[in-house]
Order: structure tokens, then sequence, then C-alpha cells
């Protein structure tokens, strides 16, 4: 069907462990007749109709049965990789997948690459690149909203913007050769100005697009947030608030927070991933040198920062000028903490909180 590829790949396409069933994939040409050569029912496969079930079993080469299992035909091009395949639903059990994967490789079939089934389905032209990506985005989802985006990319909806795009950009350029041909003749096809508005237009929407890519990456990858500020300011009471629950230790003793914290949480089905730090502050405290020393990187790994100060305190110079060392943008987030203490109008924030009083 396709010259440059026609041999048979497999694979287990479940995850490793104990489940109720496994699933092992096998693609190519001649795959029937392979999986025919293992495989002992009531239905030769090589024979079977498209989209049907087969139940049977494995049998190795000394005709020991490694498991009884169900196996679905699909025939090419009416497939996920556009070739004939099959899938063998086995038990839950690695190492029955192991041995009918071992079975396999001893014929002429070899282990898939990463990705490999995806990567035939490109080729043989059922699904476009941006699709291919959105599977691998769609498997990976940790939040609703990731899920949506995935979903909506495989569906194509990116593929049909890129290919108006191109339509757009095609005609104003057929437009353009147009022109050029006649212009001694004096037509004029359309007012140059229509053709600058029109590739305007089209420019326009590619730098949407760009934008949207940046949130889309926002809402496949989440948010690296991380809290940041001086001892006892409350970073670690805000994340426990957070997460609603005493995940780190809070104290009224400077320099409790030593190493960082990491937590997950999806928020609006946005996923945050939150990093607690260790206070920043001079210090003679080896163990306290290096947990500064981390949450530096944690601060210059995140997106979003949060600059916690208590109404006691204001903004460090230390931490600004920690801050300032950074190039890359990141939206820092005055906050702060303990209102519940009284207010301090000498301190300029983004958002006044209490950590304690919700
Ligand atoms: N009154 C009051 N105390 C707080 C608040 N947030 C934290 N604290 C107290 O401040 C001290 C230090 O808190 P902690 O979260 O360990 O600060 P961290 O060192 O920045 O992580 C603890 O005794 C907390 O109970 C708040 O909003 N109001
Ligand atoms: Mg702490």
């Amino acid at each position: 069907m396709n010259l440059l590829i026609n041999d048979i790949i497999t694979a287990v396409a479940t995850p490793i462990g104990e489940g109720a069933i496994s699933v092992i994939r096998v693609s190519g040409e001649n795959s029937f007749r392979t999986v025919d050569s293992i495989f002992k029912g009531k239905t030769k496969i090589s024979f079977a109709a498209s989209h049907t079930i087969h139940y049977g079993k494995i049998i190795d080469e000394k005709g020991v049965v490694i498991d009884d299992v169900l196996v679905s035909v699909f025939r090419g091009p009416n497939s996920y990789t556009g070739e004939d395949s099959v899938e063998i639903s086995t038990h839950g059990n690695s190492i029955i997948t192991k041995r009918i994967l071992e079975l396999l490789l001893s014929k002429n079939v070899r282990s898939a690459e990463p990705g490999e089934f995806t990567k035939r389905a490109f080729l043989n032209g059922k699904i476009d690149l941006s699709q291919a990506e959105a599977v691998l985005d769609l498997i990976k989802s940790r939040t609703d909203s990731a899920l949506r985006g995935a979903r909506n990319q495989l569906d194509g909806l990116l593929s049909q913007k890129v290919h108006v795009l191109r339509q757009s950009l095609l005609n104003a350029s057929s437009l353009i050769e147009l022109e050029l041909d006649f212009s001694e003749e004096g037509y004029e096809f359309m007012p140059k100005g229509e053709i600058i508005e029109k590739i305007d237009k089209v420019l326009k929407e590619i730098e949407y697009l760009l934008d949207s890519y940046r949130f889309g990456k926002v809402l496949r990858d989440g948010i690296n947030l991380a809290i940041i500020g001086e001892p006892n300011v409350g970073k670690s009471s805000l994340l426990n608030y957070i997460l609603k629950e005493a995940r780190a230790i809070v104290s009224d003793i400077p320099g409790t927070t030593r190493d960082i914290i990491r937590e997950e949480i999806s928020i609006d089905g946005v996923l945050f991933k939150i990093f607690d730090t260790a206070g920043i502050r001079k210090s003679e405290d080896i163990i306290e040198i290096e947990g500064v020393k981390r949450s530096l990187e944690a601060v210059k790994n995140a997106d979003v920062i949060l600059w916690l100060t208590d109404v006691n305190n204001n903004y460090s110079e230390t931490i600004k000028n920690e801050l300032n060392k950074f190039t890359n943008p990141k939206k820092i987030i005055k906050v702060v903490n303990k209102i519940d203490l009284g207010q301090n109008n000498d301190i300029e924030a983004d958002v006044y909180i209490s950590s304690k009083s919700g």
C-alpha cells in the first residue's frame, strides 16, 4: 500500500501491569497471516471480515496455550494505521503480553518504535501532522481543558484553520501573478489596496494562532507557580490553604521549609504546579543556604511567581535584586499576607490576603 513501509510492527498498547485486559497491536502487510500462525480459533484471521472480533487461543511453538484471547480485525485502509492490523486482547497480565510479544518477534515482526503506529497513520494519510501531534497530547492530558484542546486539534480544527490561511495566501499570490502577466495591457483584476488588505488579514490571523499556541501550551503543560518570600511570611500556609490540606509544615520558627515542596492542583481546569520554597534570606546554615539556592532555581523555572510578604514586613531588597537577575519575562504577583493582623498602608501589592482566615 505504501512504498516506504511494509514490515509488520507490534507493541503492547495498554499500560504494563495488572488489569482486566491488555491489548497487543500488530500492524503491517501480511500481519493477518502472521497472527494466524500463533492463533487457534474457529475463524482464520486472514479470512475474517474487517471490524470483526474472534475468540481463540494463542499457542506457542510447542503447542502450549499462552492465553485465550479476542482478536479484532481491521483491514486497511479502514484501520488506525491505514494498514491491515489486529488488536489481540489478552488477560491483563504482563507475563502473558511479554510471551505473546516474544512469540510475534520470533516471526517476521519487529517492535514498534514509540509513536510508530501514529506515524504510519500519518504516512498513510489517515491523519495530518497536527493531528498526529494531538494524539500524544490527548493521551497526556491531565486536565479537562487540556483534553478539550487536544480533542479539537485531533478533530482537525487547527489543520482546517491552517488550510484556510494557505488557501487565502495562494489566492492572493495568484492574483498578483495575474496582475504581473497582464499589467502591460492595463488590466487590473483587483485593486492593490484590496490585495494588501487580504494579506494583512491573513497575517493577523497567523499572529492570533501563534498567540493561542502559548495559551494552548499552558493548558497542556500547566503553569509553574513559585511561592517565594522571606521566612515566616506564610508561604507554606498559603500552599496548604490552596491545597486545602496540611501539606507543608507551618511554624512560627523562621526557616521551617528548607526543601522545595511541589504539588499539583487543577483550578478551573488549568493545571498548576505549585512550588513552596524556603524563605529567601542571608544565612550561615548550610542546609538553609542550599534551600535558598533551590528557591532561586524554582524562580528560574516559574511562569508565575507569588511574591509574599506580610503586614509586619515589606518587600526585601535582597529578593528584589534576585528577581532582577532573571531576564525572561515572568508574571510576578505581589501578595501581602496576614491582613487579619491589621492593615499596613505602607506596602503596595497586587493582592492582600490572610492564609489564616481565608
Ligand atoms: N495571623 C496570621 N498568621 C499567619 C498567616 N499565615 C501564616 N501565619 C503564621 O505565620 C507563621 C509562619 O507561617 P509559614 O506558613 O510557616 O511561613 P513560611 O515560612 O513563609 O512558609 C506560622 O506561625 C503561621 O501560623 C495569616 O494569614 N495570619
Ligand atoms: Mg515554609
